[in-house]
């Protein structure tokens, strides 16, 4: 039998580039954004609909809660959305937008393309009056919002997915949503609060073992686009809560030694109990959203939260 011929490199130059540099660290670390190809985003719906994670139906309760006054007031005439997902809550926001008699454009923006096409399909037929122009973009880069939308404009980031961006990256990212901002224009974030770390444990834990499919998913997307070979089954899933940084994190651990074959960055190998982390979840509280907020010249117009505190939902508005 002939040796078996290694797969040429498939990943995009961005996937190899992340694979080099993020598994040569001393802590390996690849970018969430792979745990979302089409299965990932659907175990990611599956996560919000579970007893522990309390982030979404918070979040709901809070945009039913006050999205028909916040879109009283604004008017939004086109909403962009970052990260949309499944855009599930953001027919709240649509809603309050018709009702306010103003829904002209949406446009949901995110990586996760196959997905993102089903989303503004179903989102279109759902709302025949209503301009839906999908954007596949990595709001994690430079990226463009598209220009000419009819204003005021509502830029929506939900689910708390701004925890995913690291301090400086989250800046940059609402700097460039600033960037995009006329005066008129308001910016809505939801983001998960800090408190009892057991709580937030918990729902990075879920007794059903779907975080860890969710956060396994993202070797078989490696394995797949970039023709590596990890033992996708094998890596056990480990959440935990750093105080300190005030962030849970999210790690695929080897069980046992191993050298996993990546093309085009070589033998990766790791140790009997190293892991690889997969993300961070930053938890936030007013001052550092304000603190964030005011980095990317953008100021806290609304801040609101469940009765729990668990959650808040904010609007943001240019700063002076
Ligand atoms: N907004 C939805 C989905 C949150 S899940 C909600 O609140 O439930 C996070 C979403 O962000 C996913 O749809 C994922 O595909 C998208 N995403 C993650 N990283 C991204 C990136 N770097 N660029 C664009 N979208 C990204
Ligand atoms: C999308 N993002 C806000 C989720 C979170 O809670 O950080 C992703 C997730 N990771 C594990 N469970 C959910």
């Amino acid at each position: 039998m002939s040796e078996p011929v290694l797969a040429e490199t498939a990943a995009p130059a961005g996937m190899l580039a992340d694979l080099r540099a993020g598994l040569s660290l001393p802590q390996k670390e690849l970018p969430p954004k792979y745990f979302y190809d089409v299965r990932g985003s659907e175990l990611f719906e599956e996560i919000t609909r579970l007893p522990e994670y309390y982030l979404t139906r918070t979040e709901r309760g809070l945009l039913e809660r006050w999205m028909p006054e916040w879109a009283a007031a604004l008017r939004p005439r086109a909403l962009v959305e970052l990260g949309a997902g499944s855009a599930v809550k953001t027919r709240i926001v649509l809603d309050a937008m018709a009702e306010a008699g103003a829904a002209e454009v949406y446009v949901p923006v995110d990586v996760s393309a196959e997905f993102l096409a089903d989303t503004a399909a179903r989102l279109q037929a759902e709302y025949p009056s209503l301009r839906v122009v999908p954007a596949v973009a990595d709001i994690s880069e430079e990226f463009e919002l598209p220009g000419g939308l009819p204003g005021p404009m509502l830029v929506a980031f939900l689910g708390s997915t701004i925890g995913n961006f690291a301090p400086a990256g989250a800046a940059a990212l609402l700097r460039q949503v600033r960037g995009a901002m006329q005066p008129g224009d308001r910016f809505l974030m939801g983001v998960d609060l800090r408190k009892d770390p057991a709580r937030i444990e918990a729902a990075y834990n879920d007794s059903r073992g779907v975080t860890a499919e969710f956060n396994r998913n993202m070797l078989r997307v490696l394995n797949r686009e970039a023709g590596a070979d990890f033992d996708a089954d094998a890596f056990e899933h480990r959440a935990f809560y750093d105080p300190a940084e005030h962030r849970i994190e999210m790690h695929l651990v080897a069980p046992g030694a191993q050298t996993v074959r990546v093309p085009g960055v070589g033998e990766v190998r790791l140790a009997a109990g190293e892991s690889i982390r997969t993300e961070i979840s930053c938890k936030h509280d007013r001052a550092s959203v304000a603190v964030l907020f005011a980095a990317a010249g953008l100021a806290v117009e609304r801040w609101q939260t469940d009765d729990e505190g668990l959650y808040a939902l904010v609007l943001g508005a240019p700063a002076e």
